[in-house]
């Protein structure tokens, strides 16, 4: 009889996290009650914002319990339906975990056509990610044809669509990442005007003032620390900062208090900066979910996926991703249909 396989939250990890942090468990496949359905997922999503959830720190959502499953989006098939809102076949995306089968009463719960683009995007650019650029963007800072926008964390899931966008927009888009590789496919493949490896080069401001000869109007903030320090030394009077994530301080075991020099460089640019939950938007997102696949079959969105097999690697997916191994979403692939 086939079991399902789960990835359970074995400690809280100190600092970064490790291979013992997790447990693989099997455990008999559920049987879905009334209104339930079982789904058998197909991707499952590697995602930064769940390093927080592993700290016993209450936020939107409770922490992950010690021996608790690992939460997360992922995208499958509907095996068996009790819920008439969906039929046995459907593929659907939903907080379904890092497991194998999941029971779900179907809320929250929504409907991928595969005809649209292949499944995986539920999880990336026609996903949480993909809002996260947009609503980060567009809503936050509202970028101006001519305007130079920065984006650091640049050839993620987030950043490399926050770029794209901009250049949509008419912006200039200048992206920092961590590789010579991802350099080349921002400025290559995705029409970046600007880009440079934050691990190669020492002078972040010197660089900067070279990208950005009219400075920087927009910042898209991804990652924080020294790298959205050197930003702030290069804003524009009234720039608008979107607080997307701070990824650099997430794995730090002791937190530096105190914005420094950043409030003053707000003050004399009369900048704003704004942190902001893609959750905020919900009401919008099915009109920014068609904008974003109508420029993607119009081919002014493009998007890579980096892509592990089997349920037992996705602890390993996760901390690759939280160390930059990833170039776009990255994902894990827990069932192969054929
Ligand atoms: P991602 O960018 O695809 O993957 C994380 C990337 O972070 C890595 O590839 C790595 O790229 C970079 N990174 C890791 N440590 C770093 C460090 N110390 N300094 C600079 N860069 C570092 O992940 P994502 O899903 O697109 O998320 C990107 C950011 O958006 C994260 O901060 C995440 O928390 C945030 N986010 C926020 C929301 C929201 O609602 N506010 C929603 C989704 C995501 P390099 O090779 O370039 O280092
Ligand atoms: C993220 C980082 C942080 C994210 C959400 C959060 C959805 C929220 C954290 C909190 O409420 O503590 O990437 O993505």
């Amino acid at each position: 009889m086939a079991t399902n396989r789960q990835i359970l939250l074995a400690a809280r990890p100190v600092g970064f996290p490790k291979d013992s942090d997790f447990n693989l468990v099997e455990s008999p496949i559920q049987k879905p009650g009334p209104g339930q359905i079982l789904v058998r997922s197909i991707y499952v999503s590697v995602d930064p914002y769940m390093r927080g959830r592993m700290n016993d720190v209450k936020s939107y959502a409770p922490p992950v319990q010690i021996g608790g499953l690992m939460g997360g989006g992922a995208v499958g098939r509907v095996l068996e339906s009790n819920n008439p809102a969906f039929e046995n076949g459907d593929i659907v995306t939903g907080m379904f975990g890092w497991q194998e089968y999941a029971v779900s009463d179907g809320k929250e719960v929504r409907k991928v056509d595969p005809a649209l683009a292949p499944i995986s995007t539920s999880l990336g650019i026609l996903g949480m990610p993909g809002l996260t650029a947009y609503f980060g963007l567009l809503e936050i800072c509202n970028p101006q044809p001519g305007e130079t926008v920065v984006v650091s964390g640049a050839a993620g899931a987030v950043g490399s669509l926050v770029g794209q966008i901009a250049k949509i927009k008419g912006c200039r888009a200048v992206g920092i990442a961590g590789g010579d590789d991802k350099v080349a496919y921002l400025t290559g493949e995705l029409g970046f005007d600007g880009a440079f490896n934050y691990k190669a080069v020492k002078d972040y401001v010197g660089k900067l003032q070279e990208l950005c000869p009219s400075g920087v109007d927009v910042y898209f903030d991804n990652v924080g620390g020294e790298i959205t320090d050197a930003v702030l030394r290069c804003i524009n009077t009234k720039a608008r900062l979107s607080i997307c994530g701070q990824i650099s301080q997430y794995n730090v075991e002791k937190l530096e208090m105190g914005p420094r020099m950043v409030l003053t460089s707000l003050l004399v640019k009369q900048a704003r900066a704004e942190g902001f939950l893609v959750f905020q938007f919900a009401d919008k997102y099915p009109q920014a979910l068609k904008q974003m696949a109508d420029w993607l079959r119009a081919g002014q969105l493009k998007y890579s996926e980096d892509i592990v097999e089997g349920i037992e690697n996705t602890p390993r997916a996760f901390m690759a991703m939280l160390n930059g191994g990833n170039t776009g979403k990255q994902l894990v692939r827990i069932w192969n249909e054929e």
